[in-house]
């Protein structure tokens, strides 16, 4: 309050002299939080802000909801929102709200753009980095309630003492802001830290080892949150070594749990080296069996899309066919596969698409996010988890902008009704300006720029194109890898006929694995939505769309439209120019710069690439490029 205000705001413990014009923090009615309601733990969050006798009172059942309410005041404050009459109640529609980081004991973070990582394990745990603390305000006052500190291609050292006291030190900080660590678990620990021949899930000295482990971890961290886990992924152990099953593998976590409140969640993003199959399909097969046969205190993390954190993908087919095992739906804020640090890509159209899809699993309005707050199946646990875009940088993500990610993220997770539109808004008044037009015109970039990511990258629901390895760029020529799955020319398919991956009943089907009226509009070229058109179709270029151009004609329409589109960015920016913050402004000019260069990159590798394919002209009033 004082810094939005500039003057001193004095702090009393109670309102002993019946005062008015002030602010009453309140924690009440936590005898009214009902502990059989599967809903009960985010009641527990849930917050009221009113008007009461000329004071404003923000209240709530636990410290966390006040925590929450107090943010909430804050936001109206510095948005400039009325505060007379003030009546604000809101209740998260998820439990566990939690970020991913992908962050290695050495510092480097996975898929990280934003320099470092902020753990400085080698001064943890006497010195805490005061951005420990600031890291922590950030997620609370966007209701962000656990992080997962490490990657999930995890390291075994954090299970060492050594290594759990500096994460306790952590969860020192974090404490306060009403936000419990979790950890990734390396699966094959108990060989590597624990010194056992084996880490077979059902062998019983395993077991004893991660009980033990258990309990130990709880004794240096009581509020511990639990585990995630990647095993048979990607070259990660895990139980199936054993001949043992993913259901079993979580099982023995969750009994080593035990009576402790914790929860396991066990990632589902796995496929097979040389699978001859369609990758798309490979989690599905593998987890929709063992629907039912996981414990009470086990979820499964599902990506938002059956492939890998596309830039546009269909939800994926285990939402809505797993109705007995409460999903954790997993987003990647960090740009992977959206440009890094140098594009300007607004994330929360991409995740509200996924939360809104229609799964019918339980007829029309089954929406992923159904599935995932556990309101279709009556859960009584639900998660999401964001893979964090956080580093060193000083402006925490690289990209400016890649802020406002991590910020819709945690308002998401929270609240899925909010629109996309709305916590653009939000965020530009916090972070950038307050100047209505600026705030205008800066939410319309935000908004559309998802969007136009998709149109000079991949549009059409051409997927996977990108550069090998770093992920970075275009290499729709890739036709060679360690694996064939990890190649372009597998996912689009491109011949002289046509582009497109066959996913119908006469290509690999994986369009079966949705529910029937899914089916039915995505399987009709007619009738499946232009954006995901080439996700399951290999489509005749001289085919006529919806829009009346041919499949050639309109993929480039698409690229050059899209890199048209990234100068309209640049022009829009340029307008705002005297609300923003000079250094500030600079800096994502510049950002804008690299995003047009590396706009027209993509267009014309692709353009050219297919082109060799189709071999048609590029229409008017497209030009060749040189
Ligand atoms: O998208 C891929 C990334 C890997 C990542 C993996 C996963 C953590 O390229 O870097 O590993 O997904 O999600 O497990």
């Amino acid at each position: 309050m004082k810094g939005l205000l500039g003057q001193p705001v004095p702090v009393v413990a109670a309102n002993a002299g019946k005062k008015q014009g002030g602010i009453i923090l309140r924690v009440a009615n936590a005898a009214n939080v009902s502990v059989t309601d599967p809903t009960a733990q985010q009641n527990r969050e849930g917050y009221r802000v009113f008007v009461e006798q000329r004071n404003i009172v923000v209240s709530g059942p636990t410290d966390a909801a006040v925590l929450y309410g107090t943010f909430a005041l804050l936001r109206q404050i510095q948005t400039r929102q009325p505060l007379t009459n003030l009546a604000l109640t809101s209740t998260p529609k998820i439990q566990y709200r939690l970020l991913n980081h992908w962050d290695n004991p050495n510092g480097t973070v996975e898929r990280g753009y934003a320099g470092s990582s902020i753990w400085k394990w080698y001064e943890l745990p006497e010195l805490l980095d005061p951005r420990y603390e600031d890291y922590a305000r950030a997620n609370a006052s966007i209701g962000i309630n656990g992080v997962v500190i490490n990657n999930v291609n995890a390291s075994a050292r954090y299970l060492t003492p050594e290594y759990l006291r500096k994460v306790a030190a952590l969860a020192g900080v974090f404490r306060a802001y009403g936000i419990r660590v979790y950890l990734s678990v390396f699966w094959a620990a108990p060989k590597t830290v624990g010194g056992l021949p084996t880490s077979d899930p059902l062998d019983p000295r395993v077991r004893r080892w991660w009980t033990d482990k258990t309990n130990e971890i709880y004794q240096t961290i009581p509020d511990f949150g639990g585990f995630l886990v990647k095993a048979n992924s990607e070259g990660e152990p895990g139980p199936q070594d054993y001949g043992r099953n993913h259901a079993e593998g979580a099982n023995m976590l969750a009994e080593a749990l035990g009576q402790h409140d914790g929860i396991v969640m066990w990632r589902a993003f796995v496929y097979k080296a040389n699978s001859n199959g369609d990758r798309f399909k490979e989690a599905y097969e593998e987890f929709k069996p063992l629907d039912g046969k996981f414990a009470s205190k086990a979820l499964v993390q599902v990506k938002n899309g059956p492939i890998d954190f596309q830039s546009r993908e269909p939800f994926h087919p285990l939402f809505g066919a797993m109705p007995s095992t409460p999903l954790v739906l997993e987003v990647q804020l960090t740009q992977e596969y959206l440009g890094f640090a140098t594009h300007l890509v607004y994330l929360a159209p991409l995740i509200k698409e996924c939360l809104e899809a229609d799964t019918y699993a339980k007829g029309k309005g089954s929406t992923v996010a159904k599935v995932v707050d556990g309101s279709l199946d009556n859960h009584k646990i639900s998660g999401i988890a964001g893979v964090a875009n956080i580093g060193s940088d000083r402006n925490w993500t690289g990209h400016p902008m890649g802020q406002a990610n991590w910020y819709s993220f945690g308002r998401l997770a929270w609240d899925y009704t909010l629109s996309a539109e709305t916590i653009a808004q939000e965020w530009t008044r916090m972070t950038l300006t307050t100047e209505p037009q600026a705030v205008n015109t800066i939410a319309d970039v935000l908004v559309k720029s998802r969007d136009i990511y998709v149109r000079y990258t991949t549009p059409l629901g051409l997927h996977h194109i990108m550069g090998q390895s770093i992920h970075f760029g275009p290499e729709p020529w890739l036709s060679k890898s360690a694996r064939p799955d990890w190649t372009a020319i597998y996912y689009h398919k491109a011949d002289s006929i046509g582009l497109g991956f066959n996913r119908t009943a006469t290509g690999s089907n994986a369009l079966a694995l949705y529910k029937p009226e899914v089916q039915k509009e995505w399987g009709n070229p007619q009738t499946c939505p232009p954006d995901y058109l080439l996700w399951f179709h290999h489509v005749p270029w001289k085919q006529t769309m919806s829009t009346g151009r041919t499949l050639w004609n309109e993929i480039c329409y698409r690229y050059y439209t899209g890199v048209d589109s990234v100068t309209w960015m640049q022009q829009r920016w340029e307008q705002v120019k005297p609300s923003i913050d000079p250094v500030l402004h600079a800096d994502i000019t510049a950002r804008l710069q690299i995003q047009h260069k590396e706009a027209i990159w993509w267009r014309d590798a692709c353009v050219l690439y297919f082109q060799s394919f189709s071999r048609q002209r590029i229409p008017a009033p497209f030009t060749q490029p040189d």
